[in-house]
């Protein structure tokens, strides 16, 4: 039986906010022995995201090294989060019990999430996969054959494209020479939840001790 509600209407944006706060505050104490990836400014988008799809215990969650607020609007509860975080966790949550899946590999869940939906919709089962990633893993390659996959088979995935503009300190928009992500004016948008956001972190950590 999976676990969790569509905690959405449970979070307000200072929620998930204090939550960042709290963590920032213990992670520097320094009791945390492994990299921490903090987010604010898209708190809104993704309460949103999570409401209006209706994100609930059927659904498969898939998120990256920066997914705090993913794990807590899924339904893991926010003390269960909060240790994970502190024993060493936060770029690579994983909540089976509750769908969630997280992993600090760049492009690494891309197809997961694309076998996931696949196998969802062959065995007549309910739920979607949702999998959060940030706008240079966008421009990957896998990213690209996962919604190729997806939107050429109709799965339920959804590939959410939080844009911060930036690859931990590179502009993204620089490198690939455009000002638009690849997907913009594609079919391939059917597929894809795009939003932009302005980190009010650094992309790792708190800015200073490690910079990376
Ligand atoms: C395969 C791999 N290469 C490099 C890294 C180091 N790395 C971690 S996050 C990141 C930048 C990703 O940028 P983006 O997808 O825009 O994510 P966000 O800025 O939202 O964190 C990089 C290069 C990694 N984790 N995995």
């Amino acid at each position: 039986m999976a676990k969790g509600v569509n905690n959405s209407v449970l979070y307000t944006k200072e929620d998930l906010e204090n939550f960042e706060k709290e963590i920032a505050e213990i992670y520097a104490t320094g009791v945390i022995r492994a990299p921490v990836h903090l987010r604010g400014g898209r708190e809104e988008q993704l309460i949103g995201i999570f409401r209006d799809n209706a994100i609930g215990p059927e659904d498969y969650v898939f998120g990256h090294w920066d997914s705090h607020e993913l794990a807590l609007l899924k339904g893991v509860p926010r003390d269960e989060v909060k240790q994970a975080v502190i024993d060493g966790k936060s770029i690579s949550l994983c909540f089976p019990e509750y769908k969630v899946y997280c992993s600090g590999i760049v492009g690494s869940l891309m197809g997961t999430a694309a076998g996931v939906a696949w196998s969802l919709k062959n065995q007549g089962k309910k739920g979607r996969a949702f999998i959060f990633c940030g706008d240079m893993s966008a421009e990957t390659g896998i990213f690209h054959e996962a919604v190729k996959y997806v939107t050429n088979f109709d799965l339920p995935a959804f590939y959410v494209v939080c844009d911060n503009g930036l690859s931990v300190m590179t502009d993204t928009r620089q490198v690939w020479g455009c000002d638009e992500p690849w997907f913009k004016g594609t079919k391939f948008e059917k597929k894809i939840i795009y939003f932009k956001y302005k980190n009010a972190y650094p992309h790792s950590g708190l800015g200073w001790k490690i910079k990376f």
